[in-house]
Order: structure tokens, then C-alpha cells, then sequence
């Protein structure tokens, strides 16, 4: 099971311990093919890329996986377009959307084709995803 998970980088960094918790949750089930996106410094790890090897490479991993994790909690434009991407893909999409934290766009929570789970903390996202994986 080839996993994608996209969250907010240029969006803002507000969640990024979360992300990196549920990479950890994502990699009971299959392979994450973007991990380094909980990374804490994306700026230092030195990698030398254009954002247009960002997007080709990125949008690659999108088309080989078999299901999209998107957490949207931090609104994000590149999460928003791989959830369009993958949608256009035919692709099951996972929204993980933190509670409290604001209104979810209409544009994901009213879209039928795509699974929004709220959650509080990552135990309770940790037995939503089990049973989507299930
Ligand atoms: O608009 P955003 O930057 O918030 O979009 C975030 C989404 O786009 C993520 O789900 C990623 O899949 C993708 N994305 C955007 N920027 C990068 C990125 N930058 N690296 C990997 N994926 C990205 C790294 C910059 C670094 C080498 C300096």
C-alpha cells in the first residue's frame, strides 16, 4: 500500500508535530511516500531542488499511490490542488481535519468524494485510520 500524505509546508508549519505522529500511525499500513513532509526544517536539509522538480516529483508519488491522506486542518493551496488531482485520478481521498480549529472549506466538506475524519488527539485519528486501513 503506497500511502501519500500531504500537508501544509508553504501554507504555514502550525501542525507539524501532528503530521509527523500521524506519518508515524500512516506507516502501520504501508509505505509513506512523503515523509519528509513532517520534517522540521524542510529549508536545511540541504537538498538543492526547484520548486519545478518539487511539483514533477510530488505529483509522480500522487499518480503511483494507492490512497491520499490530506491533512487539511492548516489551509494549504498544493494540499488543495492534490486533493483535486487525486479526485480527477479517481484516487480515495482521506481528509483529517483537527476540530476546533476553524471551519473546513466548503470546497472539501461538501464534496461527497472525499472522507473527512475529525479528530481531537492522534489516539482518536489512530482508531479512525484503523478502520479505514481495515
Ligand atoms: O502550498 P503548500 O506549500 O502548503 O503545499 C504543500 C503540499 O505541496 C504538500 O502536501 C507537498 O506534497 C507539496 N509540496 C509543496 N512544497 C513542497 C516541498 N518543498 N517539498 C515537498 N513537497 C512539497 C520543499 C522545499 C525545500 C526543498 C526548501
Amino acid at each position: 500500500m503506497k500511502i501519500y500524505f500531504a500537508a501544509s509546508i508553504r501554507g504555514g508549519r502550525d501542525y507539524v508535530r501532528d503530521y509527523k505522529a500521524i506519518i508515524s500511525k500512516l506507516s502501520i499500513y504501508g509505505k509513506v511516500l512523503t515523509e519528509h513532509i513532517a520534517y522540521d526544517k524542510l529549508d536545511d536539509r540541504g537538498e538543492n531542488i526547484s520548486d519545478t522538480a518539487i511539483f514533477e516529483r510530488d505529483t509522480g508519488w500522487l499518480r503511483e499511490s494507492d490512497i491520499i491522506v490530506a491533512e487539511v486542518t492548516q489551509p494549504s493551496l498544493g494540499v488543495g490542488y492534490e486533493i483535486a488531482l487525486g479526485e480527477s485520478l479517481g484516487k480515495r481521498i482521506i481528509c483529517l481535519f483537527k476540530q476546533k480549529s476553524g471551519n473546513l472549506s466548503a470546497m472539501i466538506k461538501g464534496n461527497r468524494k472525499l472522507e473527512v475524519l475529525e479528530y481531537t488527539s492522534i489516539n482518536e485519528l489512530s482508531a479512525k485510520l484503523k478502520q479505514v486501513f481495515q
